[in-house]
């Protein structure tokens, strides 16, 4: 019998969107549910043990932690997004993690106070995306010619920059062509495209607006 699979979502949240591609990846009916993080209701605080979004719900347990619940959807729904091989996929569960250590630098990118910060945090996202220019091969996806769960964590990476085009050119992904075309695939990549709803790029320029941060006020008169 199938499951029956809720993920409890943010609307700008890219751990969420990890999942929400793997579910499209593996053609699931799911159903989502949304949560307001600054005003979380009783419900969700009952059942995420961390605070945290995403949750998915499989026939009413609950799963915490986005590679997790992406590594289960893995093994339990095919095809398999992760490779067969035991040393390749830690290899790409490393990669994921790596990917949310990309995600945890764009949130300095974007929260930096003054100009100073500001720069040594687009150097250090721009160190980042050199690593992984020099990891990538012939493309189109990460591993090759197979779509795999480090593409589904790096689809909601590269959505961030299509809102940081219209603020300004930080030329953080500059020289970086083998980067570039991943950014362009997994933009062109229907389970990437509908991981999110169509509103996102407008709440993701009015949250940043609202950070207080250097990168606010550049912000400020982007249409
Ligand atoms: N390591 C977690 C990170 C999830 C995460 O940071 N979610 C954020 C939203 S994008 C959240 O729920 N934050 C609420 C909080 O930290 O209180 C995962 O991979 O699922």
């Amino acid at each position: 019998m199938t499951a029956r699979l809720e993920l409890v979502s943010h609307k700008l949240c890219p751990y969420v969107q990890r999942a929400a591609i793997t579910l499209a990846e593996k053609g699931a009916a799911f159903e989502r549910s949304w949560v307001d993080l600054g005003n979380r209701p009783a419900w969700f605080t009952a059942i995420s043990p961390l605070g945290k979004v995403p949750l998915l719900k499989v026939d009413g347990e609950v799963l915490f932690e986005s590679a997790v619940i992406c590594d289960y959807l893995d093994e339990t729904l095919g095809p398999r997004l992760h490779p067969a091989d035991p040393l390749l996929r830690a290899k790409h569960r490393a990669w994921v993690e790596f990917g949310s250590s990309v995600l945890t630098a764009i949130g300095t990118f974007y929260n930096a106070p003054d100009a100073a910060a500001f720069e040594r945090a687009a150097d250090s996202l721009e160190g980042k995306f050199a690593t992984i220019e020099q990891v990538l091969g012939d493309g189109p996806w990460f591993a090759g010619a197979r779509f795999s769960l480090v593409d589904a964590a790096f689809g909601p990476v590269f959505r961030y920059f299509d809102v940081f085009d219209r603020i300004g050119r930080f030329g953080i992904l500059d020289g970086k062509p083998k980067v570039q075309a991943w950014r362009a695939a997994l933009a062109a990549r229907p389970s990437v495209a509908g991981a999110v709803t169509p509103e996102y790029p407008e709440l993701l320029l009015d949250f940043v607006r609202r950070r207080g941060s250097h990168l606010a006020a550049l912000a400020v008169d982007v249409t």
